[in-house]
């Protein structure tokens, strides 16, 4: 292997190169297992950022913590899009550095769990093959929330989403996540083999069942047979993931070269907190044991998931649409701010954790006091536009599920509603100060339209709420929902994020 590469214009040597680990600086963490032993038992599907840091390292501790060096657990991961992480990993032969940014400073760490990265498009019967080889114990997913290909309002698969029909047309080809697992059980079905677990780390709700509903019904349009063997045999444990980590930058490029003396085109930086809270109901073939790394193995997610998803989440998405008009750029920017800072904290206190049951042992005051923290963390630089992404495939969970609880209650939802409310105008493309910014959202040509069709703002909400997908068939006829978004929105059009976060108050 050479040891510089053309995107390395220093001449630094490459991590993985010959003799590299044994080079590192003593404080950074390396395998001390013998790699050469590592068998692939784990295809992960969406090898991003956030797999990196959070599925790959939990999965990493086991091994350096593995006594009996039985080395069962190594991962393949597969880019169902792009070709630009294996492009980067595979001349650094799967190794890379995790950059835990604390606010005393930062920590690396090379992973070795990482055995190779397939690129779907350019073989798809080639991915289709690996998972259902019997080495496959577990397939796992972070493929975003719009990789399910699913309505975000009902959970059920988009049958007319152009990839489920081409995976319908196309068995042996998929493109999409659903379309590989139905294919690779297919497989495992026609072997007389037992199926692999499916364990999905997105954010969304009740996960597990969620994904056991699209592939069974993307299976049944095809084979009510496999559906069935599926629906009996299948394995689809929910989970609750978090960790921060913000997209990768040229500076955590250079960061990591400065911690570690190596050249790494593929490092992950992340925030010291971790969660991972995992359904134990697995197939026979098992799990790595998670559990020695500090994940939490429970019978029911749906608590912590709840907590998480709508306090976490839900304020991550408040910050993005506030911060992105308000022409804050991360979240620690925007949390800077004391008015935005103190309607965080206010919309916690007055309408989420009312509507969230606190799993067993958990304190929501302390949880959401900590989460401020993790927000404010000065190391990190999460973009609010990238958190902004996706809205129309976020809210109902982050969001419209408190709605729907409070409105249940009679309880107030002005906060949320505000929330919305910039959501909304954010889809008009401009913010406070008529600076632009890329909107990207699967339904962003729809929204938009909406967002900058003229009429007032009550035509606007109206015309918003109507969109099933995302607020399904009830909120489109909640008048006190509406008028309360169109209230924020006028303000918002008219004055800006400051003057409606200050009327809020
Ligand atoms: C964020 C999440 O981008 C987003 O939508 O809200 O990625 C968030 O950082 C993670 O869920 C934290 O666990």
């Amino acid at each position: 292997m050479s040891m510089t590469d053309s995107s390395n214009p220093h001449g630094v040597p490459r991590l993985g190169s010959a003799g590299s680990l044994d080079r590192l600086p003593a404080g950074v963490a390396r395998p001390r297992y013998d790699r050469s032993r590592l068998r692939p038992a784990i295809v992960h599907l969406g090898l991003g950022a956030f797999f990196r840091a959070h599925g790959a390292a939990y999965t990493e501790d086991v091994l350096a913590a593995d006594a009996t060096g039985s080395l069962d657990w190594g991962i393949l991961g597969a880019s169902l899009q792009r070709p630009d992480q294996r492009d980067r990993l595979a001349p650094q032969d799967g190794y890379y550095t995790l950059i835990e940014r604390r606010p005393e400073g930062p920590e690396a760490r090379v992973v070795g769990c990482l055995l190779g990265v397939l690129v779907a498009p350019e073989d798809p019967a080639g991915l289709v093959a690996q998972m259902a080889a019997p080495s496959t114990r577990i397939v796992s997913l972070t493929v975003t929330e719009k990789g399910y290909c699913h309505d975000p309002a009902t959970g059920l698969l988009k049958a007319d989403h152009p990839d489920v029909k081409h995976d319908l047309e196309h068995p042996g080809m998929p493109k999409t996540a659903p379309g590989f697992i139905v294919a690779a059980l297919e497989a495992r079905f026609k072997a007389g083999q037992a199926p692999f677990t499916v364990l999905t780390c997105d954010n969304l709700p009740g996960n597990g069942a969620l994904v056991a509903r699209l592939v069974h019904d993307m299976a049944a349009l095809r084979d009510d047979r496999l559906a069935a063997w599926i629906a009996a045999e299948g394995a689809f444990p929910s989970t609750m993931v978090d960790r921060i980590v913000p997209a990768a930058t040229d500076a955590d490029i250079a960061l990591a070269e400065r911690l570690t003396g190596f050249y790494d085109a593929a490092p992950v930086a992340h925030e010291p907190f971790r969660q991972w809270v995992i359904e134990d109901r697995f197939a026979a073939a098992g799990r790595p044991a998670w559990e020695s790394a500090g994940a939490q193995l429970v019978s029911d997610v749906a608590p912590f998931e709840h907590m998480k998803l709508r306090l976490l989440n839900g304020a991550h998405s408040a910050i993005a649409y506030l911060g992105v008009l308000a022409g804050l750029g991360t979240v620690r920017e925007a949390v800077a701010d004391p008015a935005l800072r103190a309607f965080i904290e206010a919309l916690w206190r007055e309408e989420i954790v009312p509507a969230v049951p606190p799993p067993p042992g958990m304190d929501l005051g302390a949880y959401t006091a900590e989460l401020m923290e993790r927000f404010a963390n000065p190391a990190i630089a999460h973009k609010t536009i990238q958190i902004a992404m996706d809205g129309s495939q976020k809210l109902p969970q982050r969001l419209l599920a408190t709605v729907r609880e409070r409105r249940r209650q009679g309880a107030p939802i002005g906060r949320i509603a505000l929330v919305i409310a910039a959501w909304m105008h954010y889809l008009a493309g401009r913010d406070d100060n008529g600076g632009g910014y890329e909107i990207r959202d699967p339904m962003a040509a729809e929204l938009m339209a909406l967002a900058t069709a003229g009429g007032g703002p009550i035509d606007t909400v109206r015309a918003f709420l109507d969109v099933e997908a995302i607020f399904g068939g009830d909120l489109a006829g909640d008048a006190v929902f509406a008028s309360a978004i169109a209230g924020h929105l006028a303000l918002l059009r008219q004055a800006g994020v400051k003057a409606a976060i200050g009327a809020a108050a």
